[in-house]
Protein backbone atom coordinates (compact mmCIF):
# COMPACT_ATOMS: atom_id res chain seq x y z
CA UNK A 1 0.00 0.00 0.00
CA UNK A 2 2.83 2.14 1.42
CA UNK A 3 4.55 1.78 -2.54
CA UNK A 4 0.86 2.59 -4.25
CA UNK A 5 1.14 5.88 -2.42
CA UNK A 6 4.64 6.61 -3.03
CA UNK A 7 4.10 6.25 -6.89
CA UNK A 8 0.64 8.01 -6.91
CA UNK A 9 2.63 10.63 -5.43
CA UNK A 10 5.70 10.69 -7.70
CA UNK A 11 3.56 10.74 -10.75
CA UNK A 12 1.00 13.90 -9.65
CA UNK A 13 4.11 15.81 -8.55
CA UNK A 14 5.24 15.22 -12.47
CA UNK A 15 1.91 16.26 -13.75
CA UNK A 16 1.81 19.47 -11.04
CA UNK A 17 5.28 20.34 -11.59
CA UNK A 18 5.51 19.40 -15.28
CA UNK A 19 8.28 17.45 -15.02
CA UNK A 20 9.08 13.96 -16.58
CA UNK A 21 10.39 10.54 -14.73
CA UNK A 22 11.34 7.81 -15.04
CA UNK A 23 8.77 4.58 -15.67
CA UNK A 24 8.39 2.33 -12.87
CA UNK A 25 6.21 -0.48 -13.28
CA UNK A 26 9.01 -3.35 -13.76
CA UNK A 27 11.36 -2.55 -10.65
CA UNK A 28 7.95 -2.85 -8.79
CA UNK A 29 6.90 -5.25 -10.12
CA UNK A 30 3.19 -3.91 -10.41
CA UNK A 31 0.14 -5.97 -12.52
CA UNK A 32 -2.74 -4.16 -14.53
CA UNK A 33 -5.00 -4.10 -11.58
CA UNK A 34 -2.16 -2.36 -9.22
CA UNK A 35 -1.68 0.45 -12.32
CA UNK A 36 -5.53 0.86 -12.27
CA UNK A 37 -5.06 1.65 -8.28
CA UNK A 38 -2.74 4.29 -8.66
CA UNK A 39 -4.85 5.30 -11.58
CA UNK A 40 -7.50 6.01 -9.57
CA UNK A 41 -5.52 7.22 -6.10
CA UNK A 42 -4.18 10.01 -8.78
CA UNK A 43 -7.53 10.98 -9.53
CA UNK A 44 -8.95 11.07 -6.07
CA UNK A 45 -6.22 13.67 -5.36
CA UNK A 46 -7.56 15.63 -8.14
CA UNK A 47 -10.80 15.25 -6.87
CA UNK A 48 -9.67 17.02 -3.73
CA UNK A 49 -8.21 19.96 -5.19
CA UNK A 50 -11.69 20.49 -6.58
CA UNK A 51 -11.91 18.54 -10.06
CA UNK A 52 -15.39 16.27 -10.78
CA UNK A 53 -14.93 13.56 -13.22
CA UNK A 54 -16.52 13.72 -16.17
CA UNK A 55 -16.05 10.74 -18.15
CA UNK A 56 -13.51 8.18 -19.45
CA UNK A 57 -11.02 7.82 -22.35
CA UNK A 58 -10.00 5.05 -24.26
CA UNK A 59 -6.27 4.38 -25.41
CA UNK A 60 -4.57 2.42 -28.03
CA UNK A 61 -8.03 1.24 -29.89
CA UNK A 62 -6.33 1.91 -33.20
CA UNK A 63 -3.21 0.39 -34.94
CA UNK A 64 -1.53 3.26 -35.76
CA UNK A 65 -1.36 4.38 -31.81
CA UNK A 66 -0.68 0.90 -30.94
CA UNK A 67 2.78 1.28 -33.12
CA UNK A 68 3.35 4.18 -32.89
CA UNK A 69 3.84 3.63 -28.48
CA UNK A 70 4.73 -0.57 -29.16
CA UNK A 71 1.56 -0.99 -27.04
CA UNK A 72 -1.36 -3.34 -27.70
CA UNK A 73 -3.47 -3.69 -25.13
CA UNK A 74 -6.80 -1.59 -24.61
CA UNK A 75 -6.72 0.90 -21.67
CA UNK A 76 -8.43 3.84 -20.00
CA UNK A 77 -8.11 6.58 -18.69
CA UNK A 78 -10.46 8.89 -16.14
CA UNK A 79 -11.45 11.85 -17.47
CA UNK A 80 -12.27 15.49 -15.21
CA UNK A 81 -13.46 18.80 -15.76
CA UNK A 82 -10.39 20.28 -15.37
CA UNK A 83 -9.07 18.99 -18.59
CA UNK A 84 -11.56 20.16 -21.34
CA UNK A 85 -10.58 23.05 -23.13
CA UNK A 86 -13.39 25.02 -24.41
CA UNK A 87 -13.41 24.44 -28.80
CA UNK A 88 -11.06 27.28 -30.36
CA UNK A 89 -9.54 28.04 -27.24
CA UNK A 90 -6.24 28.05 -26.08
CA UNK A 91 -4.09 25.22 -24.39
CA UNK A 92 -1.33 26.57 -21.68
CA UNK A 93 1.78 25.31 -22.76
CA UNK A 94 3.57 25.76 -19.24
CA UNK A 95 1.46 23.14 -17.55
CA UNK A 96 2.97 20.52 -20.20
CA UNK A 97 5.89 18.23 -20.24
CA UNK A 98 6.58 17.42 -23.97
CA UNK A 99 2.35 17.30 -25.33
CA UNK A 100 0.98 15.88 -28.47
CA UNK A 101 -2.37 15.76 -29.92
CA UNK A 102 -4.54 13.08 -31.58
CA UNK A 103 -8.01 13.23 -33.42
CA UNK A 104 -10.73 11.20 -31.99
CA UNK A 105 -14.14 10.83 -31.62
CA UNK A 106 -16.06 11.50 -28.37
CA UNK A 107 -19.26 10.27 -27.23
CA UNK A 108 -22.18 11.33 -24.71
CA UNK A 109 -24.03 9.02 -22.75
CA UNK A 110 -28.27 9.69 -22.15
CA UNK A 111 -28.04 6.12 -20.23
CA UNK A 112 -25.53 4.22 -18.05
CA UNK A 113 -23.64 1.68 -20.23
CA UNK A 114 -22.92 -1.75 -17.70
CA UNK A 115 -20.02 -3.93 -18.31
CA UNK A 116 -21.95 -6.85 -20.47
CA UNK A 117 -23.79 -4.42 -22.75
CA UNK A 118 -23.98 -5.50 -26.34
CA UNK A 119 -23.47 -3.34 -29.42
CA UNK A 120 -27.33 -2.25 -29.56
CA UNK A 121 -27.35 -1.75 -26.18
CA UNK A 122 -24.17 0.81 -26.32
CA UNK A 123 -25.46 2.48 -29.24
CA UNK A 124 -29.13 3.31 -28.05
CA UNK A 125 -27.43 4.44 -24.57
CA UNK A 126 -24.95 7.15 -27.67
CA UNK A 127 -26.91 10.55 -26.40
CA UNK A 128 -24.71 12.40 -29.20
CA UNK A 129 -21.46 12.26 -30.81
CA UNK A 130 -18.54 15.19 -31.64
CA UNK A 131 -15.19 15.15 -33.38
CA UNK A 132 -12.87 15.66 -30.51
CA UNK A 133 -8.83 16.19 -30.09
CA UNK A 134 -7.42 14.96 -27.26
CA UNK A 135 -3.93 16.07 -25.84
CA UNK A 136 -1.35 13.55 -24.27
CA UNK A 137 1.51 14.72 -21.74
CA UNK A 138 2.86 11.55 -20.71
CA UNK A 139 4.45 11.91 -17.23
CA UNK A 140 7.56 9.71 -17.92
CA UNK A 141 10.78 10.29 -19.95
CA UNK A 142 10.77 10.70 -23.57
CA UNK A 143 6.94 9.28 -23.77
CA UNK A 144 8.44 5.72 -22.85
CA UNK A 145 6.57 3.72 -20.88
CA UNK A 146 5.30 -0.06 -20.62
CA UNK A 147 1.60 -0.81 -20.40
CA UNK A 148 1.50 -0.67 -16.37
CA UNK A 149 2.89 2.85 -16.27
CA UNK A 150 0.87 4.38 -18.82
CA UNK A 151 -2.11 3.04 -17.15
CA UNK A 152 -0.74 4.31 -13.67
CA UNK A 153 -0.14 7.85 -15.46
CA UNK A 154 -3.77 7.89 -16.37
CA UNK A 155 -3.52 6.77 -19.87
CA UNK A 156 -0.97 10.23 -20.74
CA UNK A 157 -4.58 11.99 -20.47
CA UNK A 158 -3.65 15.78 -20.27
CA UNK A 159 -6.45 17.82 -22.12
CA UNK A 160 -9.41 17.49 -24.43
CA UNK A 161 -11.29 19.54 -26.65
CA UNK A 162 -15.03 18.64 -28.28
CA UNK A 163 -16.33 20.14 -31.44
CA UNK A 164 -20.23 20.41 -31.48
CA UNK A 165 -22.34 17.44 -30.62
CA UNK A 166 -24.40 15.83 -33.33
CA UNK A 167 -26.71 12.90 -33.57
CA UNK A 168 -24.98 9.65 -33.64
CA UNK A 169 -25.61 7.86 -37.16
CA UNK A 170 -26.45 4.33 -37.35
CA UNK A 171 -23.08 3.18 -39.05
CA UNK A 172 -20.08 4.76 -37.48
CA UNK A 173 -17.49 3.10 -39.64
CA UNK A 174 -16.83 5.12 -42.28
CA UNK A 175 -16.20 8.47 -41.17
CA UNK A 176 -12.51 10.27 -42.51
CA UNK A 177 -11.04 11.89 -39.97
CA UNK A 178 -7.83 14.43 -40.21
CA UNK A 179 -5.63 16.26 -38.18
CA UNK A 180 -4.83 20.07 -39.44
CA UNK A 181 -1.70 21.72 -38.02
CA UNK A 182 -1.92 25.76 -39.19
CA UNK A 183 -4.20 24.95 -41.92
CA UNK A 184 -1.97 21.85 -43.61
CA UNK A 185 -3.03 18.27 -43.57
CA UNK A 186 -1.29 16.60 -41.13
CA UNK A 187 -2.78 13.09 -40.36
CA UNK A 188 -5.65 11.10 -42.06
CA UNK A 189 -7.33 8.02 -41.16
CA UNK A 190 -11.18 6.94 -40.66
CA UNK A 191 -13.09 5.93 -38.13
CA UNK A 192 -12.76 2.49 -38.96
CA UNK A 193 -9.65 3.00 -37.61
CA UNK A 194 -10.78 2.98 -34.06
CA UNK A 195 -11.39 -1.28 -33.67
CA UNK A 196 -12.86 -1.06 -36.70
CA UNK A 197 -15.73 0.87 -35.24
CA UNK A 198 -15.61 3.08 -32.37
CA UNK A 199 -19.02 1.42 -31.21
CA UNK A 200 -16.45 -1.01 -30.14
CA UNK A 201 -14.45 1.08 -28.29
CA UNK A 202 -17.43 2.50 -25.97
CA UNK A 203 -18.29 -1.61 -25.32
CA UNK A 204 -14.62 -2.06 -24.70
CA UNK A 205 -14.95 0.84 -22.51
CA UNK A 206 -17.89 -0.15 -20.36
CA UNK A 207 -15.17 -3.54 -19.75
CA UNK A 208 -12.22 -1.97 -18.86
CA UNK A 209 -14.34 0.79 -16.48
CA UNK A 210 -15.51 -2.19 -14.30
CA UNK A 211 -11.64 -2.98 -13.90
CA UNK A 212 -10.85 0.49 -13.06
CA UNK A 213 -13.38 0.71 -10.53
CA UNK A 214 -14.98 3.75 -12.96
CA UNK A 215 -18.91 3.64 -13.81
CA UNK A 216 -19.93 4.39 -17.02
CA UNK A 217 -23.28 6.71 -16.45
CA UNK A 218 -25.37 8.58 -18.14
CA UNK A 219 -23.55 11.82 -18.92
CA UNK A 220 -20.47 10.62 -19.30
CA UNK A 221 -18.29 11.55 -22.22
CA UNK A 222 -16.10 9.35 -23.99
CA UNK A 223 -13.14 9.58 -26.24
CA UNK A 224 -12.96 6.76 -28.20
CA UNK A 225 -9.25 6.62 -28.91
CA UNK A 226 -6.92 8.38 -31.87
CA UNK A 227 -7.47 7.36 -35.53
CA UNK A 228 -3.94 8.31 -36.47
CA UNK A 229 -0.63 8.75 -34.44
CA UNK A 230 -0.18 11.84 -31.94
CA UNK A 231 1.19 15.18 -33.36
CA UNK A 232 3.87 16.81 -31.17
CA UNK A 233 2.26 20.53 -30.55
CA UNK A 234 4.86 23.70 -30.78
CA UNK A 235 3.77 27.11 -29.40
CA UNK A 236 1.82 29.24 -31.25
CA UNK A 237 0.34 25.90 -33.65
CA UNK A 238 -3.54 25.85 -34.36
CA UNK A 239 -5.16 22.57 -34.81
CA UNK A 240 -7.90 21.22 -36.09
CA UNK A 241 -9.48 17.89 -35.69
CA UNK A 242 -12.25 17.11 -38.66
CA UNK A 243 -14.57 14.53 -39.04
CA UNK A 244 -16.44 14.17 -41.90
CA UNK A 245 -20.13 15.08 -41.43
CA UNK A 246 -19.44 16.53 -38.11
CA UNK A 247 -16.94 19.73 -38.25
CA UNK A 248 -14.42 19.97 -36.08
CA UNK A 249 -12.80 20.68 -32.48
CA UNK A 250 -9.68 23.22 -32.68
CA UNK A 251 -7.69 24.88 -29.80
CA UNK A 252 -4.59 27.19 -30.37
CA UNK A 253 -1.01 26.21 -28.44
CA UNK A 254 -0.06 29.06 -26.17
CA UNK A 255 3.10 31.00 -26.77
CA UNK A 256 5.85 31.48 -23.70
C1 LIG B 1 -1.28 6.73 -24.24
C2 LIG B 1 -2.66 7.17 -24.57
C3 LIG B 1 -3.24 6.51 -25.81
C4 LIG B 1 -5.08 6.82 -27.59
O1 LIG B 1 -5.95 7.56 -28.06
O2 LIG B 1 -4.74 5.75 -28.14
C5 LIG B 1 -4.42 7.25 -26.33
C6 LIG B 1 -0.20 7.43 -25.03
O3 LIG B 1 -0.18 7.34 -26.27
O4 LIG B 1 0.67 8.05 -24.40
O5 LIG B 1 -4.87 8.21 -25.77
MG1 LIG C 1 -6.15 9.41 -27.06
Amino acid sequence: MRLHDTLTAALDDALLRATAIAPFAEQHSLNVDDAYRIQQAGIGRRLQRGERVTGLKMGFTSVAKMQQMGVTDQICGTLTDAMQIDNGASLDLQQRIHPRCEPELAFLLKQDVPPDADAATAHAAIAAVAPAIEIIDSRFRQFRFSLVDVIADNASSSAFVLGSWHDCPADLTHLPVELHIDGRLAQSGSSADILGDPLRSLLAAARLARRAGIALTAGSIVLAGAATPAVALQPGQHIEAHVAGMGEATFYVSTP
